[in-house]
Protein backbone atom coordinates (compact mmCIF):
# COMPACT_ATOMS: atom_id res chain seq x y z
CA UNK A 1 0.00 0.00 0.00
CA UNK A 2 1.39 3.44 -1.05
CA UNK A 3 1.86 5.71 1.75
CA UNK A 4 1.37 9.20 0.76
CA UNK A 5 2.08 12.38 3.61
CA UNK A 6 -0.05 14.37 1.50
CA UNK A 7 -4.07 13.00 1.22
CA UNK A 8 -4.92 11.90 -1.88
CA UNK A 9 -8.63 13.05 -1.96
CA UNK A 10 -8.99 16.12 -4.07
CA UNK A 11 -11.36 18.27 -3.58
CA UNK A 12 -10.20 20.81 -6.08
CA UNK A 13 -11.61 19.43 -9.93
CA UNK A 14 -9.78 20.12 -13.21
CA UNK A 15 -11.59 22.95 -15.01
CA UNK A 16 -10.74 26.15 -13.11
CA UNK A 17 -10.32 29.33 -14.42
CA UNK A 18 -6.45 30.37 -13.19
CA UNK A 19 -3.40 31.42 -15.61
CA UNK A 20 -1.04 28.49 -15.19
CA UNK A 21 1.31 28.30 -12.42
CA UNK A 22 -1.07 29.77 -10.53
CA UNK A 23 0.06 29.68 -6.68
CA UNK A 24 -3.16 30.80 -5.40
CA UNK A 25 -4.77 27.75 -7.02
CA UNK A 26 -2.40 25.45 -5.09
CA UNK A 27 -3.25 26.71 -1.81
CA UNK A 28 -6.61 26.41 -2.03
CA UNK A 29 -6.07 22.35 -3.11
CA UNK A 30 -3.55 21.67 -0.58
CA UNK A 31 -6.22 23.68 2.13
CA UNK A 32 -8.94 21.72 1.35
CA UNK A 33 -7.03 18.39 1.35
CA UNK A 34 -5.96 19.25 5.07
CA UNK A 35 -9.39 20.68 6.08
CA UNK A 36 -11.81 17.88 3.93
CA UNK A 37 -15.48 18.33 3.07
CA UNK A 38 -16.79 19.47 5.88
CA UNK A 39 -15.73 22.80 4.89
CA UNK A 40 -17.68 26.31 3.75
CA UNK A 41 -15.87 28.83 2.31
CA UNK A 42 -16.62 32.72 2.75
CA UNK A 43 -14.77 34.81 -0.43
CA UNK A 44 -14.40 38.13 -1.05
CA UNK A 45 -13.93 39.54 -4.41
CA UNK A 46 -10.42 38.28 -5.57
CA UNK A 47 -8.59 36.44 -8.03
CA UNK A 48 -10.23 33.14 -6.46
CA UNK A 49 -13.75 34.90 -7.50
CA UNK A 50 -12.86 34.26 -10.80
CA UNK A 51 -10.76 31.21 -10.34
CA UNK A 52 -13.68 28.97 -9.16
CA UNK A 53 -15.60 29.38 -11.65
CA UNK A 54 -19.10 31.22 -13.02
CA UNK A 55 -22.16 29.73 -11.21
CA UNK A 56 -23.44 27.00 -11.77
CA UNK A 57 -20.10 25.83 -12.03
CA UNK A 58 -17.13 25.27 -9.29
CA UNK A 59 -13.60 24.41 -8.94
CA UNK A 60 -14.40 23.30 -5.63
CA UNK A 61 -16.31 20.42 -4.06
CA UNK A 62 -17.44 22.27 -1.09
CA UNK A 63 -19.99 24.99 -0.64
CA UNK A 64 -18.84 28.87 -1.40
CA UNK A 65 -20.32 31.42 -0.13
CA UNK A 66 -18.91 34.93 -2.56
CA UNK A 67 -19.23 38.26 -0.31
CA UNK A 68 -18.28 41.75 -0.46
CA UNK A 69 -14.82 42.57 -0.52
CA UNK A 70 -14.54 44.09 3.08
CA UNK A 71 -16.82 41.67 4.52
CA UNK A 72 -14.85 38.25 4.40
CA UNK A 73 -14.05 37.35 8.40
CA UNK A 74 -17.54 39.40 9.40
CA UNK A 75 -19.48 36.73 6.73
CA UNK A 76 -17.54 34.28 7.72
CA UNK A 77 -18.83 34.99 11.18
CA UNK A 78 -22.06 35.17 10.41
CA UNK A 79 -21.96 31.39 8.71
CA UNK A 80 -20.51 30.16 11.45
CA UNK A 81 -23.28 31.52 14.09
CA UNK A 82 -25.72 30.31 11.62
CA UNK A 83 -24.71 27.18 11.44
CA UNK A 84 -24.15 26.69 15.49
CA UNK A 85 -27.72 27.88 15.06
CA UNK A 86 -28.71 25.02 13.14
CA UNK A 87 -26.96 22.27 15.53
CA UNK A 88 -24.31 21.82 13.06
CA UNK A 89 -20.69 22.69 14.97
CA UNK A 90 -18.61 20.11 13.00
CA UNK A 91 -18.48 22.37 9.68
CA UNK A 92 -15.50 24.44 9.41
CA UNK A 93 -15.91 28.02 7.70
CA UNK A 94 -12.73 29.43 6.19
CA UNK A 95 -12.48 32.37 4.85
CA UNK A 96 -10.40 32.75 1.79
CA UNK A 97 -8.98 36.19 0.61
CA UNK A 98 -6.28 37.92 -0.88
CA UNK A 99 -4.10 40.32 0.57
CA UNK A 100 -5.81 43.49 -0.85
CA UNK A 101 -8.91 41.72 1.00
CA UNK A 102 -6.87 40.73 4.24
CA UNK A 103 -4.16 43.87 4.55
CA UNK A 104 -6.36 46.34 3.32
CA UNK A 105 -9.86 46.52 2.52
CA UNK A 106 -10.74 43.72 4.88
CA UNK A 107 -9.14 44.64 7.73
CA UNK A 108 -11.72 46.18 10.04
CA UNK A 109 -13.50 42.93 10.04
CA UNK A 110 -10.78 40.70 10.18
CA UNK A 111 -9.52 42.91 13.24
CA UNK A 112 -12.99 42.67 14.95
CA UNK A 113 -13.39 39.06 14.07
CA UNK A 114 -10.04 38.00 15.70
CA UNK A 115 -11.03 40.46 18.54
CA UNK A 116 -13.85 39.01 18.98
CA UNK A 117 -11.88 34.83 18.76
CA UNK A 118 -14.49 33.80 16.56
CA UNK A 119 -14.33 30.42 15.82
CA UNK A 120 -13.12 30.73 12.01
CA UNK A 121 -10.27 30.18 10.23
CA UNK A 122 -9.19 33.11 8.18
CA UNK A 123 -6.65 31.86 5.00
CA UNK A 124 -4.95 34.98 3.23
CA UNK A 125 -3.53 33.90 0.60
CA UNK A 126 -0.47 36.18 -0.53
CA UNK A 127 0.18 37.25 -3.82
CA UNK A 128 1.86 40.59 -2.92
CA UNK A 129 -0.70 43.28 -5.07
CA UNK A 130 -4.55 43.27 -6.45
CA UNK A 131 -4.11 40.99 -9.19
CA UNK A 132 -7.27 40.30 -10.62
CA UNK A 133 -8.18 43.86 -11.20
CA UNK A 134 -4.77 44.52 -13.01
CA UNK A 135 -1.87 44.06 -10.43
CA UNK A 136 -2.44 47.31 -8.00
CA UNK A 137 0.11 47.95 -5.42
CA UNK A 138 -1.28 46.76 -1.95
CA UNK A 139 0.15 47.21 1.38
CA UNK A 140 1.50 43.24 0.81
CA UNK A 141 3.54 44.36 -2.00
CA UNK A 142 7.31 44.25 -1.05
CA UNK A 143 9.65 47.19 -1.12
CA UNK A 144 11.27 47.97 -4.31
CA UNK A 145 8.27 46.03 -6.58
CA UNK A 146 6.96 47.00 -10.22
CA UNK A 147 3.16 47.26 -10.32
CA UNK A 148 0.53 49.16 -12.25
CA UNK A 149 0.37 51.36 -9.37
CA UNK A 150 3.91 51.11 -8.57
CA UNK A 151 5.74 51.59 -12.36
CA UNK A 152 9.06 52.17 -12.96
CA UNK A 153 10.94 54.40 -11.73
CA UNK A 154 8.98 54.73 -8.69
CA UNK A 155 8.52 51.36 -7.38
CA UNK A 156 6.86 50.47 -4.19
CA UNK A 157 8.96 52.69 -1.81
CA UNK A 158 7.67 51.31 1.59
CA UNK A 159 8.46 47.75 3.21
CA UNK A 160 5.72 45.02 3.48
CA UNK A 161 2.90 45.67 6.12
CA UNK A 162 3.45 43.06 8.81
CA UNK A 163 0.57 41.11 8.85
CA UNK A 164 1.85 38.04 10.97
CA UNK A 165 3.32 40.75 13.76
CA UNK A 166 -0.33 42.49 13.47
CA UNK A 167 -2.44 39.47 13.90
CA UNK A 168 0.14 38.04 16.63
CA UNK A 169 -0.69 41.63 18.60
CA UNK A 170 -4.54 40.13 18.85
CA UNK A 171 -3.01 37.20 21.04
CA UNK A 172 -5.47 34.99 18.82
CA UNK A 173 -4.81 30.67 19.59
CA UNK A 174 -3.46 29.95 16.54
CA UNK A 175 -1.33 31.58 13.67
CA UNK A 176 0.93 30.69 10.91
CA UNK A 177 2.73 31.08 7.64
CA UNK A 178 2.84 28.77 5.04
CA UNK A 179 4.16 28.25 1.19
CA UNK A 180 3.00 26.25 -1.37
CA UNK A 181 6.86 24.74 -2.05
CA UNK A 182 5.70 23.53 1.51
CA UNK A 183 2.96 21.23 1.43
CA UNK A 184 3.66 18.97 3.86
CA UNK A 185 4.04 21.98 6.08
CA UNK A 186 1.36 23.86 5.14
CA UNK A 187 -1.31 20.78 5.40
CA UNK A 188 0.33 20.01 8.96
CA UNK A 189 -0.73 23.65 9.52
CA UNK A 190 -4.03 23.34 8.43
CA UNK A 191 -4.46 20.22 10.61
CA UNK A 192 -3.75 22.12 13.65
CA UNK A 193 -5.60 24.86 12.53
CA UNK A 194 -8.88 22.41 12.46
CA UNK A 195 -8.46 21.61 15.48
CA UNK A 196 -8.32 24.37 17.46
CA UNK A 197 -11.28 26.65 18.51
CA UNK A 198 -11.02 30.41 18.35
CA UNK A 199 -9.77 32.80 15.65
CA UNK A 200 -6.78 30.84 13.57
CA UNK A 201 -5.02 33.05 10.77
CA UNK A 202 -3.50 30.86 8.03
CA UNK A 203 -0.90 33.85 5.68
CA UNK A 204 -0.17 31.76 2.82
CA UNK A 205 2.46 32.77 0.32
CA UNK A 206 1.28 32.58 -3.33
CA UNK A 207 3.50 33.56 -6.24
CA UNK A 208 1.80 35.02 -9.60
CA UNK A 209 3.26 34.39 -12.31
CA UNK A 210 0.74 36.90 -14.24
CA UNK A 211 1.54 39.83 -11.51
CA UNK A 212 5.56 39.04 -10.73
CA UNK A 213 6.42 38.85 -14.48
CA UNK A 214 7.99 35.41 -13.30
CA UNK A 215 7.39 32.13 -15.39
CA UNK A 216 4.52 29.55 -14.59
CA UNK A 217 6.75 26.89 -14.42
CA UNK A 218 8.96 28.59 -11.34
CA UNK A 219 6.16 29.13 -9.06
CA UNK A 220 6.87 26.27 -6.52
CA UNK A 221 10.68 27.47 -6.68
CA UNK A 222 9.64 30.86 -6.00
CA UNK A 223 7.39 30.37 -3.53
CA UNK A 224 10.66 27.92 -1.52
CA UNK A 225 13.23 30.51 -2.23
CA UNK A 226 10.98 33.18 -0.42
CA UNK A 227 11.35 30.62 2.53
CA UNK A 228 14.80 29.92 2.12
CA UNK A 229 15.69 33.60 1.37
CA UNK A 230 13.93 34.09 4.67
CA UNK A 231 11.63 36.60 3.00
CA UNK A 232 8.64 34.49 4.15
CA UNK A 233 10.09 32.52 6.97
CA UNK A 234 7.97 29.55 8.14
CA UNK A 235 6.03 30.39 11.36
CA UNK A 236 3.60 29.98 13.99
CA UNK A 237 2.36 31.54 17.04
CA UNK A 238 -0.07 30.60 19.72
CA UNK A 239 -1.73 32.53 21.60
CA UNK A 240 0.17 35.91 20.67
CA UNK A 241 2.98 34.61 22.71
CA UNK A 242 4.52 31.31 21.94
CA UNK A 243 6.51 31.70 18.85
CA UNK A 244 7.99 28.28 16.96
CA UNK A 245 10.64 28.89 14.10
CA UNK A 246 11.19 26.74 10.91
CA UNK A 247 14.87 27.04 11.40
CA UNK A 248 15.75 24.02 9.53
CA UNK A 249 15.46 25.32 6.09
CA UNK A 250 18.69 25.97 4.44
CA UNK A 251 19.59 29.77 3.24
CA UNK A 252 19.97 31.68 0.28
CA UNK A 253 20.68 35.02 -0.86
CA UNK A 254 17.74 37.07 -1.29
CA UNK A 255 19.72 38.04 -4.63
CA UNK A 256 18.64 34.21 -5.68
CA UNK A 257 14.74 34.87 -4.93
CA UNK A 258 14.70 38.24 -6.13
CA UNK A 259 16.37 37.60 -9.26
CA UNK A 260 13.68 35.38 -11.63
CA UNK A 261 11.19 37.99 -11.31
CA UNK A 262 10.81 40.90 -13.34
CA UNK A 263 8.87 42.97 -10.87
CA UNK A 264 12.47 43.68 -9.34
CA UNK A 265 13.87 44.07 -12.87
CA UNK A 266 15.42 46.89 -11.60
CA UNK A 267 16.66 47.00 -8.25
CA UNK A 268 19.96 47.92 -7.81
CA UNK A 269 22.84 46.49 -5.26
CA UNK A 270 22.26 49.15 -3.10
CA UNK A 271 18.52 48.67 -2.90
CA UNK A 272 19.03 44.88 -2.00
CA UNK A 273 21.25 45.89 0.21
CA UNK A 274 18.60 47.67 2.28
CA UNK A 275 16.35 44.50 1.66
CA UNK A 276 18.65 42.26 3.25
CA UNK A 277 19.34 44.29 6.19
CA UNK A 278 15.53 44.52 6.95
CA UNK A 279 14.88 40.51 6.41
CA UNK A 280 18.15 40.06 9.10
CA UNK A 281 16.45 42.28 11.54
CA UNK A 282 12.96 40.76 11.37
CA UNK A 283 14.39 37.33 11.40
CA UNK A 284 16.41 38.57 14.80
CA UNK A 285 13.15 39.98 16.07
CA UNK A 286 11.58 36.14 15.18
CA UNK A 287 14.35 34.17 17.17
CA UNK A 288 14.10 37.16 20.22
CA UNK A 289 10.34 36.53 20.11
CA UNK A 290 10.56 32.47 19.98
CA UNK A 291 13.09 32.86 22.91
CA UNK A 292 10.49 35.09 24.94
CA UNK A 293 7.50 33.23 24.48
CA UNK A 294 8.51 29.87 25.83
CA UNK A 295 7.47 26.97 24.34
CA UNK A 296 4.49 26.00 22.49
CA UNK A 297 1.40 23.93 23.73
CA UNK A 298 2.03 20.50 24.31
CA UNK A 299 -0.25 19.37 21.71
CA UNK A 300 1.84 21.47 19.21
C1 LIG B 1 -15.35 47.66 -2.48
C2 LIG B 1 -14.65 47.12 -3.69
N1 LIG B 1 -13.59 47.80 -4.17
C3 LIG B 1 -12.94 47.33 -5.25
C4 LIG B 1 -13.35 46.17 -5.85
C5 LIG B 1 -12.62 45.68 -7.08
N2 LIG B 1 -11.79 44.53 -6.83
C6 LIG B 1 -12.23 43.27 -7.01
S1 LIG B 1 -11.07 42.11 -6.75
C7 LIG B 1 -9.92 43.29 -6.42
C8 LIG B 1 -8.49 42.91 -6.15
C9 LIG B 1 -8.34 41.92 -5.02
O1 LIG B 1 -7.00 41.86 -4.62
P1 LIG B 1 -6.57 40.77 -3.58
O2 LIG B 1 -7.45 40.79 -2.40
O3 LIG B 1 -5.11 40.93 -3.32
O4 LIG B 1 -6.84 39.39 -4.35
P2 LIG B 1 -6.17 38.94 -5.76
O5 LIG B 1 -6.99 39.57 -6.83
O6 LIG B 1 -4.77 39.41 -5.76
O7 LIG B 1 -6.31 37.47 -5.76
C10 LIG B 1 -10.46 44.58 -6.49
C11 LIG B 1 -9.73 45.84 -6.27
C12 LIG B 1 -14.47 45.50 -5.32
N3 LIG B 1 -14.90 44.35 -5.82
N4 LIG B 1 -15.10 46.00 -4.24
S1 LIG C 1 -3.42 36.78 -11.82
FE1 LIG C 1 -2.05 35.65 -10.46
S2 LIG C 1 -3.26 35.06 -8.64
FE2 LIG C 1 -4.67 35.67 -10.29
S3 LIG C 1 -5.22 33.74 -11.30
FE3 LIG C 1 -3.48 34.62 -12.44
S4 LIG C 1 -1.64 33.71 -11.50
FE4 LIG C 1 -3.37 33.36 -10.08
MG1 LIG D 1 -3.53 39.80 -4.10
Amino acid sequence: MKNYSIPEHELMTAGHLACQGCGATQAMRFALKALGEKTVIVMPACCWSVIDGPFPHTAVQVPVFHTAFETAASCASGVKAGLEMKGDTETTVMAWAGDGGTFDIGFQALSGAAERNEDIIYACYDNEAYMNTGIQRSSATPEGAWTTTTPYPHTKSHPKKNIFEILAAHNIPYLATASVAYPDDMIAKFRRAHKIKGMRFLHVFAPCPTGWKSSPGSTVDLARKAVQSRMFPLVEVWSGRHFRVNKDIPQVPVRDYLRDQGRFGKLTDANIAVIEREIDERWRELLRKEEMGGPPPAEA
